[in-house]
């Protein structure tokens, strides 16, 4: 059952083409569901992707009180999903792609739990992530987004600063005439809870944390729709993050 539902995930991602929720016609627990995240991830290894990181998701108390859970979700993300500061970003690979501001934190270490998580960050950055899931009409289970690798599927950058407090920094995310306005305090009450959030479910789920990986450390605001056209996040004290969707 995992790898055959691995294969309709992944396969929904490289055609463009929704799929119904696993919920619909599977009764899959939360271990099984971040056994078929690893096989979609392994199936973009094996063709030539890289890791770059790791994304939390229901980092806001709304998000987990609608989805009826109490701890953070973590995804893997790609070199295949990386996209360089203003750059044009092909959105008919997407489904139905939206755009949440977030806060990248990026390791200079290995994760190993000898020091406090805080330790192993050299860098922080706006970012802007792109999600897509590959569920019809974003509709999903809990253990559907977890193994739909929780609906990662993009992401942008911004320029990396020295690693310090970014709590309560005011958030700007425009999708042509399209604003959404927030707090960085969004993000489990402080963005640095995300780290010691993450590294707790990482350690149980055995997810490794990497040297040179980036944290996207969740959704300051709810997501837009991402559309055709100029994208733009701005983080107080973190300048800002841009790209062009065609
Ligand atoms: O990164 C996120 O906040 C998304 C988590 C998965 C849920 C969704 O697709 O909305
Ligand atoms: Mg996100």
């Amino acid at each position: 059952m995992i790898e055959e539902l691995a294969e309709r995930l992944d396969g929904a991602q490289l055609n463009a083409e929704d799929t119904p929720s696993l919920a619909d016609t599977h009764e899959i627990d939360i271990d099984q569901a971040y056994e078929i995240q690893q096989a979609v991830v392994d199936r973009r290894l094996a063709r030539g992707e890289t890791l770059t990181g790791v994304k939390l998701g229901f980092t806001s108390e709304a998000k987990m009180a609608q989805m009826g859970v109490s701890e953070v979700i973590v995804g893997r993300i790609t070199d295949g999903m990386a996209h360089v500061q203003d750059s044009l970003i092909d959105i008919s690979r997407y489904i139905h792609p939206k755009v949440e501001p977030e806060i990248a934190y990026r390791l200079a270490r290995d994760v190993d739990g000898s020091v406090p998580i805080e330790s192993c960050v050299d860098a922080v950055a706006a970012a802007v992530e792109i999600i897509d899931s590959r569920y019809r009409d974003f509709r999903f289970t809990y253990t559907d987004v977890v193994a739909d690798n929780t609906s990662a599927a993009g992401y942008v950058i911004g320029p990396w600063q020295e690693f310090g407090d970014v709590n309560n920094r005011s958030v700007r995310l425009e999708v042509g005439s399209a604003e959404v306005t927030g707090s960085t305090s969004a993000i489990l009450g402080d963005p640095a809870r995300a780290l010691t959030a993450l590294e707790e479910v990482a350690k149980r789920r055995g997810i490794e944390l990497r040297a040179g990986y980036v944290i996207l450390a969740g959704a300051a605001t709810a997501a837009i729709p991402l559309t055709p056209g100029p994208v733009e996040c701005r983080i107080d004290g973190l300048g800002a993050v841009s790209f062009i969707g065609e």
